[in-house]
């Protein structure tokens, strides 16, 4: 038997490996690939980014003092996430992963809705039945975040499936890690948008790491995006710490996904520079070294330094942002700290219009039963 490919040789069709960047490391723009984009949006994308470091830093200090019980944010992913989130139109919808909080913010979720749900109190929309950082915010287009790995991707097929046969001009995009490629949904996701072509971006971030499982160890593909080439879905690779790359790339592929030119693959690549979340120690399985090499290619110097070529930001909006942001968080805790927990009787509602009798009798027994009394 002759086999075309010999094992361990590169195969046919594979997509290409080059990373499609615009900005250096000084924030010099590349004509061939400057999206051009306006001034406005570059610096409203560069303070979201700013805030939403903000935020993660100072969510990691809230859970390290024991006053939230988890946080996981996305240090070093900030372009990936708030660059493509503000590539899309307000018709379109996000189906995040658990690091995209910032790209709900980015579209009007409140401070406070977000903090609520940090505590799992009263007011958080969930009422405390989700995790930390898994906001859901509709009125954004941002579905709820799930804790199981994969499962937005297939949704944002779905929905984009819908949007499709009732010829709404709604494109979806999907964030999730290297890791989920892995799963299920992922294969589910990607050959049902392939066969029926739906309005979808997948947005793979690749940050090297799941969780201690690095790429290499993850996959034997050549590279993430020969994965979309494997379903016929278009594929390219982009720097992901470039936030005019990821940008104009996403940008492009929502204008072909709305005129029914169906899904596009985007590896967005970057890196996780923090811990996988508050739960995790990644000294116990990389080198600091490579978080340091990270630290050049941060996200947020690159877009920076484009701004004060263009003298677009200065020092003193900096700080003024950091201000401004550092008290909002402050008064957001405050309430969130002063107010009351979720009821024992919230945890049977919302789920069905009309209760169901058991979930009746079981509500009943458990607000009439110990966990409603005062600890001794
Ligand atoms: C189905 C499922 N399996 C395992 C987990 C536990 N888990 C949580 S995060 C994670 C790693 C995901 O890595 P990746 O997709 O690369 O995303 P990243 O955290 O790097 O953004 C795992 C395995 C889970 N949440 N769901
Ligand atoms: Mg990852």
């Amino acid at each position: 038997m002759n086999l075309e490919t010999k094992p361990g040789s590169i195969p046919p069709g594979t997509a290409s490996k080059k990373i499609v960047g615009v900005l250096d490391f000084d924030g010099r723009a590349d004509p061939e690939t400057d999206p051009k984009l306006d001034l406005a949006t570059a610096r409203r994308i560069y303070e979201a980014m700013l805030r939403t470091r903000a935020i993660d830093a100072r969510l990691m200090r809230l859970q390290r003092q024991g006053r939230i019980g988890f946080h996981v944010g996305c240090e070093g992913e900030e372009a990936a996430i708030l660059a493509s989130a503000a590539a899309m139109r307000d018709q379109d919808w996000l189906f995040p992963c658990y690091r995209e909080v910032g790209a709900a913010l980015y579209r009007g979720l409140s401070l406070q809705t977000y903090i609520d749900n940090m505590y799992g109190n009263a007011n958080d929309i969930p009422k405390g039945r989700q995790m930390p950082d898994h906001v859901t915010a509709r009125a954004q287009h941002f579905s709820s975040i799930t804790a199981p790995i994969g499962t937005q991707i297939t949704q944002a097929v779905g929905f984009a499936w819908a949007a499709k046969i009732r010829k709404q001009d709604v494109v979806t995009a999907t964030y999730f890690g290297d890791g989920a490629t892995s799963s299920n949904d992922f294969h589910a996701g990607m050959n049902f948008a392939g066969v029926y072509q739906t309005p979808t971006l997948f947005l793979l971030r690749n940050n090297g790491w799941a969780i201690s499982i690095s790429s290499e160890q993850q996959t034997h593909s050549r590279t993430y995006a020969d994965k979309g080439v494997a379903y016929g879905v278009p594929a390219i690779r982009v720097d992901g710490n470039d936030a005019l790359a990821v940008y104009g790339v996403t940008r492009a592929a929502v204008e072909r996904a709305s005129a029914g030119g169906g899904p596009t693959f985007i590896e967005l690549v970057t890196y996780r520079t923090g811990a996988h979340s508050s739960s995790d120690d990644p000294t116990a399985y990389r080198e600091t070294m490579e978080s340091e090499e990270a630290q050049k290619r941060d996200p947020l110097r690159r877009l920076r330094r484009y701004l004060d070529r263009q003298n677009a930001w200065s020092d003193a909006e900096q700080t003024a942002a950091e201000e401004k942001i550092t008290s909002e968080l402050s008064v957001c805790i405050e309430k969130a700290e002063a107010a009351p927990a979720p009821s024992i009787a919230s945890m049977f509602e919302e789920v069905f219009e009309d209760m169901p009798a058991h979930l009746v009798e079981q509500q009943a027994e458990c607000v009439n039963g110990p966990r409603t009394r005062k600890r001794h």
